[in-house]
């Protein structure tokens, strides 16, 4: 009743950042539109058997021509903050500073001022996993394999920092340096498509090749320092006229025992979110990759930082990023591992010793719901790192069954509002009990978009794209439930922090 009254303290403070999240190469389409080039994904998904349906992003949500419509649906939710990529080669069509694709310039200062125009403020991910085909030239040096895609990268950011940092204030380097190094280049899940040192592992099926235990070691050590040299470039020669803040994102969950009275599987958490933040936040805050790391990675396998990559990576960011979505029961093998998956010396699964599940799956394999996570692995970064700004820049989940209901039927996604709500209240707990700085919240995704090797076949929207229906984008209930929620938490006085979430489904 007496929202808007300001004389109370809010819930959170009126300045948190609530967002919603997309990726270029996920929503844009226009793969070959006004001169863009090809990147890794336009060859990966074309290979058979990649995609689920052998579904690709050409179209994808078409949001290259349709994003006044997706600004409208954020202005209707008051969504004010939209995190979303920049697509490498609309840009830098073969990923050479000497060939500027100038439409690809105006497509995206169109963009961003169509969005500040509608009071939204543009978040931009400069790398969310569509490297240039050009770089990927089928040799044992290919793509983020060769260090040389370190200065092309940074041509690339400082070309955006150059062009578009007038506009955009805040700059997230890289997407999941974790999720691309180990599924493109240790599993071949994703582009590239490697699983082993073969250097004719391309095109390889799923499971062809096994496991590279070197390559994802490499990919993320060089865009470790793509992350360092980008964030040099934009302090040195853009932070002071501009105004802007600069980080990474890096995928999270927490881990709980298996068997919670062995206390080796208690020393698996600590291992299993080494394996995950601290692989990138450690040589941010402190120059060098984790103890837990290096201890356990056999062989001279993982890279090092050698002194003047140590000093640039050191202190390489304004605030830390968090992609959060699941956690696992983690269990001690002790079996020393031989690549990625097996380093840490520990299996992991979404069943305990007593086979209890840590929480309902979603359609995604891989996500299972287990909110309290977020607020443990909160804790944990604000402790490691010394209380950093902390942005959550994606969170969100594909309901079970979804993706082969009837349009009127997907719109009434209860399991995502439950999620998000769950995982918005531990949020919440996290920054007022545990006084973690969580700045900001994004959740994924803005829209139902191409969920990369799932294809079209799992949603993590809350708007309704309909694929065989001229790509109508509808709002779910998820969407005004978040649109209430977030109004309901900068708003309502701090006492009344805890409500239920039937208040906000209306
Ligand atoms: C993230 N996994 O990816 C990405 O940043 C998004 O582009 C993506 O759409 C979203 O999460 C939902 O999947 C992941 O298999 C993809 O563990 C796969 C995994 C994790 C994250």
């Amino acid at each position: 009743i007496l929202l808007s009254v300001a004389c109370y303290a809010s819930v959170l403070p009126k300045d948190f950042t609530w967002g919603s999240a997309t990726a270029a190469f996920q929503v844009e389409g226009a793969w070959n539109i006004s001169g863009r080039g090809p990147c890794i994904w336009d060859y990966f998904q074309n290979c058979p058997g990649r995609i689920a349906l052998n579904q690709t992003a050409e179209v994808a949500d078409d949001f290259y021509h349709r994003y006044s419509q997706d600004i409208q649906i954020m202005q209707t939710l008051g969504i004010k903050n939209l995190r979303l990529s920049i697509s490498w080669t609309r840009i830098l069509p073969t990923g050479d500073i000497n060939n500027i694709n100038q439409a690809g310039i105006d497509f995206y200062n169109q963009l961003f001022n169509a969005l500040i125009s509608a009071g939204i403020q543009p978040w931009v991910t400069l790398f969310h996993w569509d490297l240039p085909q050009a770089y990927n030239n089928f040799t044992n040096q290919s793509t983020w394999l060769n260090p040389d895609v370190v200065h092309k990268f940074n041509d690339y950011a400082d070309l955006c920092f150059k062009s578009f940092g007038d506009r955009v204030k805040h700059w997230i380097t890289m997407n999941e340096i974790q999720t691309f190094a180990w599924i493109g280049y240790g599993v071949g899940g994703h582009a590239p498509g490697r699983c082993s040192p073969d250097i004719n592992s391309w095109c390889q099926s799923v499971g062809g090749g096994g496991n590279s235990s070197t390559e994802p070691y490499i990919v993320a050590h060089h865009a470790l320092i793509s992350h360092g040299l980008a964030v040099q470039t934009y302090r040195n020669k853009y932070q002071k006229t501009q105004g802007g803040k600069i980080g990474m994102t890096i995928n999270s969950g927490y881990a709980v025992p298996w068997n919670v009275s062995d206390p080796e599987d208690h020393k698996a958490v600590d291992v299993s979110v080494a394996f995950s933040y601290a692989w990138f936040g450690d040589p941010q805050a402190f120059g060098q990759y984790p103890e837990e790391m290096t201890s356990r990675i056999t062989g001279g396998r993982l890279p090092s930082f050698n002194a003047s990559t140590s000093a640039l990576l050191k202190g390489s960011y304004d605030f830390m990023g968090l992609n959060y979505y699941t956690s696992q029961y983690v269990h001690y093998t002790g079996i020393p591992g031989t690549d990625f998956g097996n380093d840490g010396r520990f299996t992991s699964s979404p069943y305990n010793a007593s086979g209890n599940l840590i929480g309902p799956f979603a359609e995604s394999t891989w996500l299972n719901v287990y909110p309290k996570g977020l607020r443990d692995v909160l804790k944990w970064i604000k402790k490691r790192y010394n209380d950093p700004d902390i942005y959550i820049f994606e969170n969100g989940v594909s309901c079970p069954g979804e993706s082969s209901l009837p349009e009127n039927l997907a719109l009434n996604d209860t399991f995502r509002m439950n999620y998000v709500f769950d995982h918005v209240m531990e949020m919440v707990d996290s920054v007022l009990d545990d006084h973690v700085k969580v700045k900001g919240y994004f959740l994924w995704s803005l829209l139902d978009n191409f969920e990369w090797a799932d294809g079209y076949n799992v949603r993590f929207g809350i708007t309704y794209v309909n694929y065989n229906n001229n790509l109508t984008r509808t709002i779910k209930d998820s969407g005004y439930m978040y649109s209430n929620l977030i109004q309901y938490l900068r708003t309502a006085p701090a006492e009344s922090r805890r409500p239920t979430i039937s208040s906000f489904m209306d």
